[in-house]
């Protein structure tokens, strides 16, 4: 298997369209700092921006590539990328710029790393498992966006800080950015190597001994909800496939799951190692059975469903990393301009199984209904639909080991869409 070191490719800029982490549930942290979020996973629970807080296109024409849903929140992001026009659309041009990510630490078990876009997340949805989750918007500022935010958050608070060394790794913030390196991350500085990564191609895997199942996938905020075959292979095949130690105990504590829009979503090892609970099959809920009104589950091709009744079980639910679905391949992902979301799956979709198996229901913005029946939201429902990226590029093996810069999927990631590519780096894969 092929490995080689990632560099920054500068023809491959044009690809990149506005980033969007996040979508719509963190529009309200990036009032702070303004990074871009995930065009193309919207199905996310549903926080408003703030009124009134004066943001919008950057007065000196400088505009962040972030999301253009996020019309009130672009700030601070413009702020930055106006002091720093070269900027634009690079790892820095991101939410993780201003917000931390790194290690938490659960009641039990090991410290389990989470993205920016996660720990934001713990915000908004507490895990009462993790003990030191961030208890308001500011706590998930990193040392940048601290002192950016101290400093008044505006240009001149950029321009005033830019002499500083945020995050105490002896670099000024603006050294660190004119490198393309974090000023608000200790662990990334100027000078440091790029993680080696091993890159994986299509046919290494669908060499891998494959996994599949029929699962639903239950969105937050679509209309429909989604049984689907999926084949692919387990990730926990796929990862030791290339010597990477997954026995509980391990250094590896978990994966970082990474989509070229900047979506990203991270899994535990317990995900990774463990099958998950069998699905429940709930068939008739489609248009075609409750009409247009109130039908809102789309089912595949029959012979995917044959003999499963009412409350079937759906056995061998795994975290795979798909790339068939119902018996074809993925379309393709790519960044719908119209609307800056991911259409697509393929190549590549990381399958998440329900934790909690149970009846679908109706998305959000489409309950209640007048249905009279029980598939109106529920928000206590599993809502795995939201943690399954489409167009996966990379994973990264958690722990991040230190001395190595990130895998730089603002530049260049989609290129990796288009060779059926995949980059695993992290802990474990040494150069
Ligand atoms: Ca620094
Ligand atoms: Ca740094």
């Amino acid at each position: 298997m092929k490995e080689k070191n990632l560099k920054p490719s500068a023809k491959r800029v044009w690809k990149l369209f506005p980033l969007l982490i996040l979508a719509g549930f963190l529009v309200f942290t990036l009032e702070f700092c303004g990074g871009p979020g995930s065009a193309g996973h919207s199905d996310n629970s549903s926080l408003q921006a703030p009124a009134g807080n004066g943001m919008g296109i950057s007065s000196s024409g400088v505009t962040s590539r972030s999301y253009n849903g996020h019309h009130a929140d672009k700030f601070d992001i413009n702020n930055f990328v106006s002091v720093y026009p070269g900027k634009v659309g690079t790892r820095l041009d991101d939410c993780q710029t201003c917000h931390y990510q790194g290690n938490v630490t659960p009641k039990t078990g090991p410290l389990l790393y989470k993205n920016a876009c996660d720990y934001c997340h713990l915000y908004v949805h507490p895990d009462p498992n993790i003990t030191d989750g961030p208890t308001s918007i500011p706590a998930t500022l990193n040392s940048y966006g601290k002192d950016y935010d101290d400093a008044g958050r505006s240009k001149s608070a950029v321009r005033n800080i830019a002499g500083t060394d945020s995050d105490g790794d002896t670099y000024t913030n603006v050294k660190e950015i004119k490198a393309l390196r974090y000023p608000g991350d200790p662990n990334s500085k100027p000078g440091q190597p790029w993680a080696p990564v091993k890159v994986l191609h299509w046919k290494k895997i669908r060499s891998l001994a494959s996994s599949a199942h029929l699962q639903l996938s239950n969105a937050n905020k679509q209309p429909y909800d989604e049984y689907a075959y999926y084949k692919g292979v387990k990730i926990q095949k796929l990862l030791t496939a290339i010597g990477v130690n997954l026995a509980p105990g391990t250094t590896v504590t978990g994966i970082t799951v990474i989509a070229p829009d900047g979506f990203t979503k991270d899994f535990t090892l317990d995900q990774i190692n463990n099958k998950f609970p069998d699905g429940l099959f709930y068939p008739g809920l489609n248009t075609g059975t409750l009409g247009p009104d109130c039908g809102f589950v789309e089912y595949p091709p029959s012979q995917y469903t044959t003999g499963l009744g009412w409350g079937a079980s759906l056995p061998d639910q795994w975290l795979i990393l798909a790339y068939q679905r119902d018996g074809a391949r993925m379309e393709p992902s790519y960044l719908d301009s119209a609307n800056n979301r991911i259409a697509g799956e393929g190549p590549y979709r990381i399958i998440v199984p329900q934790t909690t198996p149970g009846t679908p229901d109706r998305g959000l913005s489409y309950s209640p209904t007048a249905c009279g029946d029980s598939y109106d939201y529920l928000g206590s429902k599993d809502h795995n639909a939201g943690a399954m990226v489409k167009g996966v590029i990379a994973i990264r093996i958690n722990p991040m080991p230190e001395g190595y810069e990130q895998f730089d999927y603002q530049n260049g990631g989609w290129a990796y869409i288009d060779a059926k590519e995949l980059i695993i780096y992290g802990q474990g894969i040494n150069p």
